[in-house]
């Protein structure tokens, strides 16, 4: 008995050693979005003085740059740059291949003692192959290194988004850059843009001064906040910093509903509204507005290298209320056959839809679009009313390609403890790390075999509530890497304990950008 005892005892040390061992060994790998596929060797990678990335094709450079940047910033490191031919041995180097046959943002990372490779089919997998480096680093004694691995990995979705309020409050360039900063080391690749809505019309537009003249100041906290907008040069700046972090950039100018802000600036081409929504849309039946919009859209899809343009289209029974007794719009209904006020805003839709395909782009608005008469050739659903889940069943149904964004889990203007104040709730549900992190699970049958035309998700932050950066971050992060891992990663390699631990990694990086979230 003694010696069974003994011998119990024993075997209980040893595995628990193996235990600890097999976690801490485990725990080393933190990369978030969790990759599809690792490979852990012995050994680590410890970069010197001569560590230089070495590539071939030269359109590769400007993103390697970013990662040259990044690992200067967290890191301390100066690495550079050389363009060769070929692989040479030694010299411990990061070598960088493009080759054919794989998939769009797919890369592999092979981490050996003397030399990294990192392998895509173009910029983009090997722009993630390098920030999946990146978060492999670890400093001990002074030396940086990395753990030997072999991973290979690609997205689950194409589009991993994240969408920016800045009308109800502005939030300037600045901001707007660090944010496409963690977006990118998280692998989100789209950012929208919410550039106007009833606060404020935050984007130049040459042609209609007014807009920002006028229509630039005041904010949901603070009718009197002074003006403020991007610049067209600051929009450029944003995209072309975007590019090279592998983020399209998408606007979204919302019409023919939260357009107070246009009213405002020109009200010949206001549609009305009563009371709270006075001025809220634009007039769906005077050639004038149509003219207006053609001309705005002839500049975003200047700035604006995406093959999309978003125009909203939501909401707008909010303020339709002068639509009824208009008698241009009454007289327009009748004429053409629209029935009513409803036919009249499908109308609208419809002929922007045109405008939009007219400038060889595609048409995104929410989810109200479907029933416009607009086809899945030509415009793009948003899905966020997760109270009508049947909207995304009618969507796919359809034809339609579908971007996921319902309210639930992904409005971050939710609050995501129940402790919290500021911020919405519907009913008793609001948007908890663990909620989000389960997204899309609940609506997968609903996608059934239609997954194809799932693009993939976004989290919003809509800033009603958030007056400052400080809000802006609190409400944004941690769910911001929940929405990542459901974006990039497949079902059954997600873990919550395991992510959270990642999450609390991925801290360090945060707190190095000062950015307060939500812990
Ligand atoms: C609904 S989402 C809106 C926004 C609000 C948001 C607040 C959508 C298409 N419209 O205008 O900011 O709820 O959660």
């Amino acid at each position: 008995y003694y010696i069974m005892n003994k011998l119990l005892k024993v075997l209980y040390t040893i595995t628990s050693l193996l235990a600890v061992y097999g976690y801490t060994h485990a725990q080393q790998i933190n990369i978030l979005p969790q990759p599809q596929e690792i490979k852990i060797s012995s050994g680590s990678f410890t970069f010197g003085k001569t560590t230089t990335i070495r590539y071939f094709d030269s359109s590769l450079l400007p993103s390697i740059n970013v990662i040259i940047g990044e690992a200067k910033k967290r890191y301390g490191l100066n690495f550079t740059a050389h363009q060769s031919y070929m692989i040479k041995e030694g010299g411990n180097s990061i070598h960088i291949q493009l080759v054919e046959g794989m998939d769009n943002e797919a890369y592999s990372l092979e981490i050996l003692p003397h030399k990294i490779i990192c392998k895509a089919s173009g910029k983009a997998g090997i722009f993630y192959g390098l920030q999946s480096l990146l978060q492999l680093i670890s400093i001990d004694n002074k030396k940086a290194a990395a753990p030997c691995v072999v991973i290979n990995d690609k997205p689950l979705y194409p589009w991993r988004g994240y969408m920016l309020d800045i009308s109800r409050h502005f939030f300037g360039k600045e901001t707007v850059k660090q944010y496409l900063d963690v977006m990118a080391s998280l692998k989100l690749n789209r950012f929208h843009w919410h550039l106007t809505d009833e606060q404020a019309w935050r984007i130049e537009i040459k042609k209609y001064p007014k807009l920002t003249e006028i229509g630039s100041s005041g904010s949901w906290s603070d009718v009197d906040a002074p003006h403020a907008f991007y610049t067209q040069e600051d929009i450029k700046e944003v995209v072309a910093y975007a590019a090279e972090r592998n983020i399209m950039v998408i606007p979204e100018i919302d019409m023919p509903g939260h357009a107070t802000a246009i009213s405002r600036s020109y009200p010949e081409i206001s549609g009305g509204g009563e009371g709270r929504w006075k001025g809220f849309t634009y007039h769906p039946a005077k050639e004038l507005t149509y003219e207006f919009i053609e001309n705005v859209f002839t500049e975003i899809a200047e700035l604006f290298p995406a093959p999309y343009i978003h125009i909203g289209a939501d909401e707008v029974h909010f303020g339709n209320q002068s639509w009824f007794t208009d008698p241009l719009i009454q007289d327009f209904i009748k004429k053409n056959y629209l029935i009513d006020e409803i036919g009249m805003e499908h109308y609208f839709v419809r002929r922007v839809c045109e405008i939009i395909n007219s400038k060889g782009k595609k048409m995104i608005g929410w989810d109200e679009i479907i029933n416009t008469g607009v086809t899945p050739k030509k415009a793009v659903v948003m899905w966020w009313r997760h109270d009508k889940p049947e909207l995304l069943t009618q969507s796919l149904q359809k034809g339609f390609d579908v971007i996921m964004t319902p309210r639930i889990p992904c409005y971050f203007d939710f609050v995501q403890d129940d402790s919290h104040k500021i911020g919405r709730r519907w009913g008793k549900a609001f948007n908890e790390l663990h909620t989000v992190y389960a997204f899309p699970s609940g609506v997968e049958e609903r996608i059934g075999k239609r997954d194809k035309q799932i693009l993939g998700m976004q989290a919003n932050v809509w800033t009603e509530r958030i007056a400052d950066k400080g809000r802006l971050d609190f409400m944004t992060f941690p769910r911001l890497l929940a929405i990542a891992e459901d974006a990039w990663t497949p079902k059954e390699l997600k873990n919550y304990n395991d992510f959270e631990s990642r999450v609390k990694v991925f801290m360090n990086y945060l707190n190095k950008l000062g950015i307060k979230f939500f812990n």
